[in-house]
């Protein structure tokens, strides 16, 4: 990649303003240079990106492809800027012009197309590969609309569609030559000729056209650039289909709504037609795609597909892929069963991120021959074989077809060669419980790859002032090696680096002020802790725990008037999925508590309860660099890694949270003594789960402070009008499934022991240099160099 002095970046950038937005340096809106700079980023990256790929076919590589219907993107133009190399010349430029550049980088639209963790998982993946200049693409679905816009009109949440089109979208590339047919639905004929061959014929299938728009994914200062293909579906406007022109607008709205929307559910499953037809969609077009490489790029048999192609499965919901790749080995190409079933296994690699019965996917039998009669087939076959050796009373755990529905778990994990969790504790969980059976069949494929997040999106670029901090004590190595922040342990006595930690700290609260003020009008005091919980809105997340934890401390404080009391700022940033009634009750109390709390005066200098809307990848880099007490409070068992934790640890905040999922890595890291644990543990969880043994009701009964909390949500404390009693008589006639309750008395002794930490400011800032010198483990390229060691085995 290249590089530019000022003056030429800026007449460049004066070329591009002219040809390209006819307009000169000094009209230019921030929209204006904007597309200009992306322009000029485009025309380098798509030269390394033709490079990179000539590259990777003449030496033949063994590629890996990340298919997940979720890439929770956000924006683009600052990552590209610093791994292009590119950052701080047109940071120059731009405030030369007198512009501050953040305002013009903020002028591209996020493109939201993930719900959360494994959304955004997938995108700090793909600049981990490229960063690491593995040889790997990512296939998913270019939505028209990503995940809804979050408004909060008089304290609940309404959904606005996420029209992030509506201008160009400056990184995407339409190949349409690349275009694919993926068919749906129809009949499914087969006639068996002398040598026992079956040969298909399909009637009235629906063809849709894949179009294929690519995204450039670009190496940190390493002149690789791989892709991102995302999907479009997109009719054919043939005349002779006899369709009217009604029937023709139908059937082409019908084919557009398979990339119309991504589906906002988190962690519940709705079986709807369009979603399994999503899934599908993207996984023919893929396999189509790979198929037609091999053959063009290796004059190699297809029976040593596998040995160039390795395809990781986001969950179960590319899973389709399996005996799609039966499909076409078999139906097009000529392969035998034996022989389809040999690479097929051997090509995919399943990663599994939670445990939530509701959120492993179970599509009806019915539904998944209407999507189509030859895939059923198919899974029908692997089924059957696989289900030759399984004994009779292990039938109902192992069948992949049972009562009617398709287990996409069990085809996941029975149709690959690997099968992970996403963090050690996560990773046991599913070994000893939830696919257990399967686990005892074959321990092999079962393995841990602990999430990450990739540092130079979290770090570098979310927290300037940090990042040039650690730099200038231990150089900038650490930027292509995480595990060197390590180096920073030598200042853990260090009183100056210590202060001009706190003054970073400082310095990107006030920052976070200006934000919450804009987006709230509510001021916040920056000497208070800044207490944060930011993602989405989940029962087992228990964000209701934080909630009830702040009207104990309101009730302290009016009890208490005098009382000392360490100020502190709830900050919570959480989308509910539309149809998830209780996590917008959730919500809606959340701002009822705020508002009351927010206009008591009696409490206001010391308590203040913050809820910004909308909160997406943008806002996170906002709120992680300000962040102090990284909320991360699930039900332990439930959460199978978190990555928030990690993004808030590398930005020095102070985890305070169950040992569930990655908190218990980042426990182990850190010491006990640099993180605040409490709660139930995943073991003790899962015991009250299978033998019972919680009453909920006693401990309301026994414990004032919840009971006082409790009848709040019924009487006229915080519910102007509409009470939270949904809430009140979930948690006792359900019996609190994920312990609230029976966490709430070591979470409010957590914390207070937060509070009298941070009230001693260097051991505060020892714990929150400890936390960022050992977060290197979670960068993300560590956990790609895992995958690729263990799983991928690239060159
Ligand atoms: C079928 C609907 C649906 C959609 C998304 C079910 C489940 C999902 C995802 C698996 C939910 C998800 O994002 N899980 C989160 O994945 C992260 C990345 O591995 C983990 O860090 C989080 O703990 C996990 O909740």
């Amino acid at each position: 990649m290249r590089t530019f002095t000022k003056y030429e970046f800026h007449n460049l950038l004066e070329d591009k303003l002219h040809k390209q937005r006819m307009t000169t340096v000094n009209e230019a809106t921030n929209t204006d240079l904007f597309y200009a700079i992306a322009a000029i980023i485009n025309d380098e990256v798509h030269q390394t990106a033709l490079e990179t790929m000539k590259r990777h076919h003449q030496n033949k590589e063994r590629q890996v492809s990340y298919l997940s219907l979720e890439f929770l993107i956000g924006r683009l133009i600052e990552s590209n800027l610093i791994n292009t190399g590119f950052k701080s010349v047109c940071d120059e430029v731009l405030i030369d012009l007198g512009k501050d550049p953040r305002h013009v980088y903020h002028e591209e639209e996020d493109a939201a197309l993930g719900n959360g963790g494994l959304g955004r998982l997938a995108a700090c993946f793909l600049d981990s590969i490229a960063s690491l200049g593995l040889a790997g693409n990512g296939f998913g679905i270019r939505y028209r609309y990503g995940l809804f816009e979050q408004r909060i009109v008089s304290g609940e949440q309404i959904e606005l569609p996420d029209n992030w089109l509506k201008e160009p979208y400056p990184w995407e590339t339409r190949k349409f030559e690349e275009t694919v047919i993926v068919n749906f639905g129809g009949t499914v004929d087969y006639t068996i000729d002398e040598h026992d061959n079956m040969h298909f014929t399909f009637n009235n299938q629906e063809k849709v056209q894949a179009v294929p728009y690519d995204v450039s994914i670009v190496g940190y200062h390493n002149d690789v650039v791989n892709n991102l293909r995302l999907w479009k579906a997109e009719a054919f406007n043939r005349v002779d289909d006899g369709h009217g022109y009604d029937n023709r607008l139908n059937y082409m709205n019908n084919v557009e709504r398979i990339s119309g929307v991504l589906y906002p559910d988190d962690e519940s499953d709705d079986g709807k037609l369009l979603r399994l037809k999503q899934q599908y969609f993207l996984v023919s077009a893929t396999l189509q795609t790979l198929i037609k490489r091999f053959k063009s790029i290796h004059e190699l048999p297809l029976t040593q597909f596998h040995e160039k192609n390795v395809i990781q499965i986001n969950d179960t919901h590319p899973t389709l892929g399996i005996p799609e790749l039966m499909r076409i080995l078999m139906d097009e190409e000529g392969l035998s069963w034996k022989e389809a079933w040999y690479i097929t296994s051997h090509t995919f690699a399943y990663t599994n991120h939670t445990i939530m019965q509701e959120a492993l996917e179970k599509w009806s039998y019915d539904l998944v021959k209407q999507l189509n009669p030859r895939v059923l087939m198919i899974i029908e076959e692997i089924n059957r074989q696989f289900c030759l050796d399984i004994s009779e009373d292990q039938l109902k755990d192992l069948s992949v077809i049972d009562d009617g529905v398709v287990h996409m778990s069990r085809l996941a994990i029975i149709g690959s060669f690997s099968v992970n969790g996403v963090a050690a504790l996560h990773s046991d969980i599913i070994k000893k419980h939830t696919f257990n059976d399967f686990y005892q069949l074959d321990e092999e494929k079962f393995n841990n790859k602990t999430n990450g997040i990739t540092h130079r999106r979290w770090l570098l670029n979310a927290n300037p002032g940090l990042s040039r901090l650690i730099t200038s004590k231990i150089g900038d190595s650490w930027i292509a090696h995480p595990d060197q922040l390590r180096q920073l342990l030598d200042f853990k006595d260090d009183e100056n680096f210590l202060s001009e930690l706190d003054a970073v700290k400082v310095k990107n609260k006030q920052h976070l002020k200006k934000v919450i003020f804009q987006k709230t009008g509510i001021e916040v005091n920056e000497n208070s802790i800044f207490d944060v919980q930011i993602k989405r809105l989940h029962e087992y997340k228990r964000q209701l725990l934080n909630v009830f934890h702040i009207i104990y401390l309101y009730h302290e404080i009016k009890d208490n008037p005098t009382m000392e009391v360490q100020p502190r700022t709830f900050i919570f940033g959480a989308k509910a999925a539309p149809g998830y009634k209780r996590a917008k009750e959730i919500i809606r109390l959340i701002h009822a508590v705020a508002n009351v709390i927010n206009n008591d005066d009696d409490v206001a200098d010391r308590i203040k309860v913050v809820f910004l809307e909308n909160y997406n990848v943008s806002l996170a880099e906002d709120i992680i660099p300000a962040a102090e007490i990284s909320e991360q409070i699930s039900t332990a068992s439930m959460e199978a890694s978190g990555t928030g934790n990690m993004k808030m640890m590398m930005n020095g905040a102070v985890t305070l949270g169950t040992m569930d999922g990655a908190n218990v890595e980042i426990d182990e890291r850190v010491g006990r003594d640099h993180i605040i644990i409490f709660g139930l543990s995943s073991d003790k969880v899962i015991d009250y789960q299978n033998n019972g043994g919680y009453r909920a009701r006693e401990v309301y009964q026994t414990d004032e402070r919840i009971k006082r909390i409790m009848d709040e949500l019924n009487d006229d404390t915080f519910t102007n009008g509409k009470s939270f009693n949904d809430l009140y008589y979930h948690l006792l006639k359900d019996n609190d499934p994920y312990f609230i309750l029976r966490d709430f008395d070591t979470y409010v002794d957590a914390e207070k022991r937060a509070a009298a930490l941070y009230n001693d400011k260097k051991k505060w800032n020892q714990m929150s240099l400890v936390n960022i010198a050992e977060s290197g483990y979670f960068s993300s390229d560590r956990t790609i160099k895992d995958y690729n060691e263990d799983i991928w085995k690239l060159n």
